[in-house]
């Protein structure tokens, strides 16, 4: 479609980039169309703007052409209608910049095999971004990263292009806050906190917002922004490695620690229940602090606690190895040949995503010892483990009654655990997924 040529204007850029805002005649990108690109980018669209797609994979910029989803959260249908409409477009060709006012980066940010920040998936983005910076632009970083990312990194690939910031282009930070599968809180409703590299930057970046999020939470900076989603998941990590620390003492001193966690959560102030577990799984909760204690190494400073936690969490799938051979030398076996079918392999309850995920370790770490491992999980039919792959065992008695030993790794609401219990010779319940029933056969975290 030919761009229709603009009239030259005595309004700033600012002006012009807040009007186009308003009357939606601005033209969005959003680079990254993963669990957060695409409901972002849908969204933006749903809102009345022609928004595009940009992503380096072309299976998923034909998907989503074809009108097809490939995240769980964003129907089809919405993408079906959005690109009959010609509302939302997907490509692989970033020169679409050109003709973009605003840019949402929402690429990975992985830790690197040496467990430092690897940020070259935003180095990637916002080299492409400059390459086609033009005034009047906005730039808003989503990806979660250590504080001065934007300011440090992004800022002077934007600046080499000699234009102004909060003068010509606009540089903001918004921590991305998807909660994958969460059916009560979405892109739409969550609270989206934004810092500028300027006011107005700011002020650019909540404009945009503002046409379609519900509750828009401005701050000073964009290191407060990118400081805020780190303490958000810290937060998490270290309360979590808290209490598996606590199930650690609970152990030695035979006290059941759900019964503690339940009943310390009836306070009803000052408390937040999180609950033991056989690690910790994810593509935020173990990465994210990592960033944060990388940056304060770097500032001179030992972020104990980040380091403290992420050590008592990831030494989690060796207590649930060990309390498997505890349940072992009951029956009279050993790990060697021993069958432990371990339930439930995605990270968290009821959902399919394995990244990270403590049941994989805690697999690996059985093989290593000589068992057959196999697993069930309803919500993943297979999966690549130790250079093949696996298929998921469907739940049966006469299947659960082929293994010495059944693992709850992860608790999907969808399983019979009673029926597991039934038919088990020896359940290692991780997630006290068992609450109330008593047997010998059970072994509790
Ligand atoms: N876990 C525990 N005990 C707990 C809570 C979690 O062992 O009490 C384990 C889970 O089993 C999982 C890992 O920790 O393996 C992470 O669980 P999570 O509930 O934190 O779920 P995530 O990783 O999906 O975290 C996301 C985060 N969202 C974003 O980063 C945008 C996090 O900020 C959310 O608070 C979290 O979802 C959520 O509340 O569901």
């Amino acid at each position: 479609m030919p761009t229709p040529r603009r009239r030259a204007s005595t309004k700033t850029p600012a002006q012009i980039l807040e009007q186009r805002l308003e009357n939606r005649t601005a033209r969005l990108a959003v680079i990254g169309l993963g669990y957060v690109g695409l409901p972002l980018a849908v969204e933006l669209a749903q809102a009345g703007f022609e928004v595009v797609g940009i992503d380096t994979d072309e299976k998923r910029v034909r998907q989503l052409n074809r009108g097809q989803s490939y995240i769980q959260d964003v129907p089809t249908a919405d993408v079906t209608a959005l690109v009959r409409q010609k509302r939302f477009t997907a490509t692989a060709d970033f020169s679409v910049l050109d003709r973009c006012d605003t840019v949402n980066i929402c690429v990975p940010t992985p830790l690197s095999k040496q467990r430092d920040p690897d940020v070259s998936y935003i180095v990637a983005a916002a080299t492409e971004v400059a390459k086609h910076l033009h005034p009047g632009q906005l730039v808003i970083l989503e990806s979660t990263t250590y504080p001065g990312t934007t300011d440090e990194l992004v800022l002077p690939m934007l600046a080499e292009s000699g234009l102004a910031v909060g003068k010509d282009f606009f540089l903001a930070f918004s921590p991305e806050r998807v909660d994958p599968g969460n059916t009560q809180f979405n892109t739409r409703n969550i609270p989206k906190v934004v810092g500028g590299v300027t006011e107005a930057c700011t002020k650019a970046a909540v404009k945009l917002y503002r046409q379609r999020l519900d509750n828009v939470v401005a701050v000073s900076s964009t290191q407060v922004a990118e400081m805020v989603k780190l303490l958000e998941n810290t937060f998490r990590s270290v309360n979590i490695g808290l209490v598996n620390e606590l199930a650690l003492m609970c152990s030695r001193l035979k006290i059941d620690v759900w019964e503690v966690i339940r009943a310390a959560a009836t306070k009803p102030f000052g408390f937040m229940p999180f609950y033991p577990g056989p690690g910790l799984g994810g593509h935020c909760i173990p990465i994210d602090p990592f960033y944060l204690s990388w940056k304060a190494r770097a500032s001179g400073f030992e972020a104990r606690f980040i380091e403290l936690a992420g050590h008592v969490n990831a030494h989690m799938p060796d207590h649930v190895v060990d309390l498997v051979g505890g349940a072992l030398n009951r029956l009279g076996r050993s790990f060697r040949r021993a069958r432990v079918l371990v339930l439930g392999v995605a990270y968290k309850a009821d959902i399919d995503d394995v990244r990270e995920s403590p049941s994989l370790d805690i697999m690996e770490k059985l093989r290593e010892r000589g068992a057959r491992i196999e697993y069930s999980d309803p919500h993943v039919p297979s999966i690549r483990f130790a250079g093949s792959v696996m298929k998921s065992v469907s739940l049966t008695a006469t299947n659960v009654r082929r293994f010495d030993c059944v693992i709850i790794a992860t608790a999907h609401r969808s399983v019979d655990y009673g029926a597991v219990l039934r038919w088990s010779k020896a359940v290692v319940d991780t997630r006290n997924a068992l609450a109330g029933k008593r047997s010998a056969k059970i072994i509790r975290l």
